[in-house]
């Protein structure tokens, strides 16, 4: 036994951490953990000593130092901003370099809107860049994760020390800069001097452990040849050695691109790499740069090595100015590297970066400009399809979460789309094409727009039909688009149900079109043991939307090539069978009867209540753990703090949002009855009369626990429907019609969370009824009460069309955000 990490949770109060503090003051952890500096972003963490070095922190997110991102800023184009921030990611940035300032600009106001964007949108720490303390303070208190602030130095020491500790509440790593009153340090010397106060305050007083801060020792450009700066960058080295051995613990940070300031493009690349290199070996742990600036010093001459080690050293070869040579090196001839490098930089970013991180800002100008050499259909198939593929195996590996998987498909239809009008005629139907439709009842949307999502996104030309679509509507559109494989999707089991009617439909008509069935209530052995016999052409059960693009691929694969070979490569493709006990066979034929005569409805309207609810009423008993990995997939088992603040910050909005617009209602409609159990029963009565008022259903093991609890005694039962109204339906599809099916399926499982919790409420607002101590709430369609027909029942007693709730064909409720159920006493 023993403690190693004590700490509070969402709801613990500073003065809850306070006590625990002083009650666990002295206690030893039971295992020592070594602390290993890092900082994090929403998504991952990066540790700050790298091998090789140096820790590479980008410099596009840099308003001073990127024309573009400048840019970007001026216009407000938030999204544009984040897109630059994702690409250098793609050069391999570990860390981002963030400022905003910018004259004229609201630095804090644009600071507040970007950081929101950047936690969700980067996977990049940030490295916040600001001289203004306000702008710092809401930077670190918005942005997710462990973050650097850059920088305090002595030319306002009090200012500085307010910096200071609001990095220490924070917990964030800090840049110490060799500035004072007279200005920057030049020399080793003064470089150090400055170092050691600046510890002193930071370290020593200041609260900072020695990892936490980053030593800044500048360098002014050797450009300028002015006498007074020629050893400005062998200075520079020099500190960077002797911090390294002052203060081993703490880390040395460059903005190395200085150095060449004032030079041409292709001298500035080469001086900035062969500098860069000098201060690794002198112990450099971290850089800021633009990794368009740098090269690999390998692929330097050794004059032009030289020639730029004579200028950061100052070494002069006779009479010789090393800035002259260098200058003449490159003004007469450009080297090789440098026009590569030249190209290198003009080239835009790859557009299976922007897919893989799914970034639709930039892809409009990027295939624009690939569309100048090549065509649209080797962009296709060269870069897109590939980075998609890439993005299917991250998925399957586990190394990227269902919304990001959303988001690339998302920037891959903007590529489509983009693309289409260059097409060659008919080329439209790429790879080949899906006709997709939920079946007849079924108003359940977000699994087939997945579908369509991530099929499409993979260059097949998916034709969606929509919810509620019967097999004759399906057949029409088989007959006019000639598919290669028709998808049919469902949620409930009588929508599996349908499907068997569907495909014998299909069949009769002639069809042999291969058919790919999905949905929660549907299994493998369901599929191919009823399904299949059914129907000429091939039945493929597709447990999730990857599947059935593997399938699509098999399937167009196998009928282009006609290699057979690939006709195996289907069956090694089809899905292994797995456990999907839903639609069990000897319930798959049986058909729904309603005794509806039995119901006295007049009688039972007096019994029943209704009663409307305001979203902020039951959103605050929302299972966030339960939204966040279940629904949403966006936390893991073990979700990192910040990741965890993340979602919550962003569901608050949400539903901050939702508040407003009035997205989500609540209305509640119940009646309380008696009942007893008679023979495979449970008779409902009128609490007054006793008259039978219906008889409802369950599973024979389900009834025979409640007979054995109460005999023949009567006891009391309550019916209810809740829904959240069909705003949010409406919402998620205008959403999907926007190609943004990532954000239906956030909505979508808000939706969901949010039922549940109605519910939930709808049974605790219930009275408190005789013999009601403990009780528990079943829904139809469930294990214990299976025949989804018996919400007819429900429907009969309670009425639930007051509140906008009605029942499809297939006993489906519209809109879809609603649940009925029984409460009664619990079984024992
Ligand atoms: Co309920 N529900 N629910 N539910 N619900 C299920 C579907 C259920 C299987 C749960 C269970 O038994 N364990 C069960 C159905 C069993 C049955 O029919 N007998 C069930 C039930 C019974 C009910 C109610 C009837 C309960 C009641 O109130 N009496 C009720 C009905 C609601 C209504 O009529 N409107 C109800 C209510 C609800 C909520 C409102 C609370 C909520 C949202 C409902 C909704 O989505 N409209 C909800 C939820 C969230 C679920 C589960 C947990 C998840 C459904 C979901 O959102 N999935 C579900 C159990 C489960 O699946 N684990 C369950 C996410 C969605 C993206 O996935 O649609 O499956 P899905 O699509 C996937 C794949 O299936 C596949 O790819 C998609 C993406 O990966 N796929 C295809 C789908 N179509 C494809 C087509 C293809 C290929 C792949 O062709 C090429």
């Amino acid at each position: 036994p023993g403690l190693n990490i004590a700490g509070g949770c969402c709801g613990t109060t500073p003065e809850h951490i306070r006590q625990l503090v002083r009650v666990l003051n002295g206690i030893a952890p039971r295992r020592a953990v070594p602390a290993v500096p890092r900082v994090s972003s929403l998504y991952s963490a990066q540790e700050l000593k790298v091998e090789p070095r140096p820790l590479f922190v980008g410099e596009r997110t840099n308003a001073s130092g990127s024309k573009r991102f400048r840019e970007l800023l001026l216009a407000r184009d938030f999204e544009g901003m984040v897109a630059a921030a994702q690409e250098q990611k793609s050069e391999g940035a570990q860390v981002m370099d963030l400022s905003v300032a910018a004259a004229g600009q609201d630095e804090v106001g644009d600071v507040r809107e970007l950081a929101v964007r950047l936690n969700s949108g980067v996977d990049l720490p940030v490295m916040v860049d600001s001289t203004r303390y306000e702008a710092v303070e809401t930077a670190l208190e918005r942005l997710a994760g462990r973050c650097i602030v850059n920088s305090v130095n002595l030319e306002d020491p009090a200012r500085a020390e307010k910096t200071i500790a609001l990095c220490r509440k924070m917990g964030a790593a800090l840049v110490l800069m060799t500035i004072d009153r007279k200005g920057m340090a030049m020399t080793a010397e003064r470089k150090l001097a400055i170092a050691e106060r600046l510890y002193d305050m930071a370290v020593r007083h200041g609260g900072l452990a020695p990892q936490d801060v980053f030593f800044d020792f500048l360098t002014f450009t050797l450009a300028s040849g002015e006498e007074s700066l020629r050893d400005a960058g062998a200075e520079t080295l020099k500190a960077i050695r002797r911090a390294k051995r002052r203060f081993p613990k703490s880390f040395t940070i460059l903005g190395a691109s200085n150095i060449s300031f004032g030079l041409k493009p292709d001298a500035r690349r080469a001086l900035n790499t062969v500098f860069l290199h000098h201060a690794i070996e002198h112990g450099l742990d971290a850089a800021i740069l633009h990794a368009g600036r740098i090269e690999p010093l390998a692929s330097l001459n050794t004059e032009t090595v030289g020639r730029c080690e004579d200028l950061i050293f100052n070494r002069r070869r006779g009479a010789a100015d090393p800035l002259a040579e260098l200058l003449a090196l490159f003004g007469d001839r450009p080297s090789s590297t440098g026009r590569e490098a030249r190209a290198a930089s003009r080239r835009p970013p790859p557009v299976g970066e922007l897919i893989l991180t799914g970034n639709r800002a930039g892809i409009a100008e990027v295939l624009a400009e690939l569309l100048k050499t090549r065509a649209p259909l080797a962009v296709i198939e060269e870069d897109l399809l590939p980075a998609m593929a890439e993005v299917g195996r991250r998925f399957e590996a586990g190394k990227m979460q269902l919304p990001f998987v959303l988001r690339s498909a998302e920037a891959m239809r903007a590529a489509f789309d983009i693309l289409q009008p260059h097409l060659p005629a008919g080329g439209d139907k790429g790879r080949g094409t899906l006709l997709l439709a939920t079946v007849r009842g079924d108003v359940h949307d977000i699994g087939k727009n997945l579908v369509d999502m991530i099929v499409s996104s993979n260059g097949f030309k998916v034709v969606n039909l929509g919810v509620r679509q019967t097999p004759e509507d399906i057949l029409e559109a088989a007959r006019r688009h000639k598919p290669e494989a028709v998808g049919l999707s469902g949620l409930l089991v009588e929508s599996a149900r349908a499907m068997k009617e569907y495909v014998e439909v299909f069949a009769g008509a002639g069809l042999a079109t291969p058919v790919i069935c999905g949905g929660a209530a549907l299994n493998r052995d369901y599929v191919e043991d009823e399904l299949q016999p059914a129907y000429p052409g091939r039945v493929y059960y597709a447990k999730d939307a990857l599947e059935g693009l593997k399938i699509m691929q098999a399937i167009t694969g196998w009928k282009r090539s006609k290699m057979p070979n690939t006709k195996k490569q289907i069956e090694t493709d089809r899905p292994k069978a797995e456990p999907g006990p839903v639609v069990r066979r000897a319930e798959a034929g049986a058909t729904a009867v309603w005794n509806r005569p039995r119901i006295d409805a007049g009688f039972a309207r007096a019994l029943t209540k209704i009663i409307h609810v305001e979203i902020r009423r039951y959103a605050p008993y929302i299972n966030r753990d339960v939204l966040f990995s279940k629904r949403w997939r966006i936390l893991g088992a073990k979700p990192t703090r910040a990741a965890r603040l993340e979602a919550d910050w962003n569901l608050d909005q949400m539903l901050a949002d939702a508040h407003r617009r009035g997205l989500w209602h609540g209305a509640l409609a119940y009646g309380l009855f008696v009942a007893r159990i008679d023979g495979r029963d449970l008779a409902v009565l009128h609490p007054g009369t006793g008259q039978e008022l219906t008889r409802l259903r369950f599973a024979p093991a389900f009834t025979r626990r409640l007979s054995r609890q109460h005999g023949s005694a009567r006891f009391h039962v309550a019916l209810q429907v809740v829904t959240t109204g069909g705003r949010a339906v409406e919402e998620g599809r205008t959403l999907a019609e926007q190609g943004r099916v990532h954000d239906q399926f956030l909505i979508h499982g808000l939706g969901a969370e949010l039922t549940e919790v109605l519910a939930g409420y709808c049974q605790a607002r219930l009275p408190e009824l005789p013999g009601w101590r403990k009780v528990a709430r079943y829904s139809p369609g469930y294990p214990v009460w299976p025949d989804l027909s018996e919400q007819q029942k429900i429907f009969t007693l309670l009425r639930p069309e007051r509140i906008g709730v009605t029942l499809t064909e297939s006993f489906q409720m519209v809109p879809e955000y609603s649940t009925s159920a029984i409460v009664l006493p619990l079984p024992r």
